[in-house]
């Protein structure tokens, strides 16, 4: 788990291996977090039925003071005294964490968010409140499909949780959804995410006051595949088990540049591909499958890869954000023995 906060708290930086399970069924995961709510780390966005013609608001502001604990974010939804019947809601969007890139962190396969609300004062029932995400410049709204968000209603902390949110539980539609798509594209090939959380409440002449603190998102994502060359540019790859190295590329894709997204000092490659093998890697990259886009190329010690006559090489690495990655390609020792 790796955690992404802001900068006054303490960045986590777990990680988790999960390397006695099958190759491709490791999981990494990234969690998002944050009881301060600076201004600085958070973006409001009104969503409204009645673009432009609306008539309420959405305003937020830091509370230092009265939090679970201390600091907290106050919410106000104020609903317009005439004219149409309005939905009025705010995304909140927490910028500062560095976003999610599904092509560098890894394809989601699901989220669970924790929150912890309270009433403060107008209409009793609350505010809709509930998880978020921005996605090439799309806002999606998960919504318990058919029964609409959760309610603010207690006044006093409360943590809601919602636990292995898929991309279907994401929608478009704001109030009550009609739990058709689109959805959001949690896939390897995906647009980078914002994720946070929304604020919602809908009708005529009412104002709501509410706050939210500890907002964590935690993401559950699938290795990334990479392609790998071993020994680049020779089909055979034939090693000599005298030799010192076994050179390896990395080869890169449009959303996955191997010389700028690998961690070099997490690359591990062998026989079961957790072997701690690494030398170095090439300072310039170079394009070894010419496709016209620059490659990785290192090199592992052949003693320690525990590589054995004609066999699979795996390698395996975490990407500089969130991702994991996971390569193999066959290799032949020789002289076998
Ligand atoms: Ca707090
Ligand atoms: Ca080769
Ligand atoms: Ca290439």
């Amino acid at each position: 788990m790796k955690t992404r906060s802001n900068a006054c708290l303490i960045i986590l930086a777990l990680v988790f291996s999960f390397l006695a399970l099958a190759a491709n069924s490791s999981l990494a995961d990234v969690t998002f977090y944050d009881g301060t709510f600076d201004p600085s780390d958070w973006e409001l966005i009104e969503i409204t039925d009645f673009p432009g013609e609306e008539t309420g608001t959405i305003t937020a502001n830091q509370v230092l003071a009265g939090g679970n604990p201390d600091e907290y974010l106050e919410i106000t939804t104020q609903l317009g005294s005439s004219g149409n019947y309005e939905y009025i809601g705010g995304f909140f969007g927490f910028f500062s964490g560095g976003g999610y890139n599904p092509q560098t962190d890894g394809a989601i396969i699901s989220v669970d968010y924790a929150a912890d609300s309270k009433w403060f004062e107008g209409l009793l029932g609350g505010e809709g409140t509930g998880r978020a995400l921005r996605q090439a410049g799309v806002i999606y709204l998960y919504l318990p499909c058919p029964n609409g968000p959760l309610l603010t209603s207690r006044s006093d902390w409360l943590q809601q949780t919602v636990t292995g949110i898929t991309a279907e539980y994401f929608f478009t539609a704001y109030g009550y959804p009609t739990c058709e798509g689109p959805h959001p594209d949690f896939s390897i090939t995906g647009a980078p995410i914002e994720f946070g959380f929304f604020r919602d409440n809908s009708g005529l002449g009412y104002q709501i006051v509410a706050g939210i603190d500890n907002w964590t998102l935690s993401v559950t994502s699938e290795t990334i595949p990479v392609a790998i060359d071993i020994k680049p540019g020779d089909d055979t790859n034939i090693i000599s088990r005298q030799s010192k190295g076994i050179s390896v590329a990395i080869l890169s894709t449009t959303g996955f540049y191997a010389p700028s997204v690998v961690d070099q000092a997490t690359l591990t490659f062998g026989a079961t591909g957790d072997e701690a093998s690494f030398k170095s890697c090439a300072r310039k990259p170079k394009d070894v499958n010419g496709d016209g886009i620059k490659d990785l190329v290192c090199n592992f010690s052949t003693k320690l890869t525990g590589l054995q006559c004609g066999t699979e090489g795996i390698l395996r690495g975490e990407t500089t954000t969130t991702g994991s990655f996971e390569g193999s390609q066959t290799i032949v020792i020789t002289p076998c023995k």
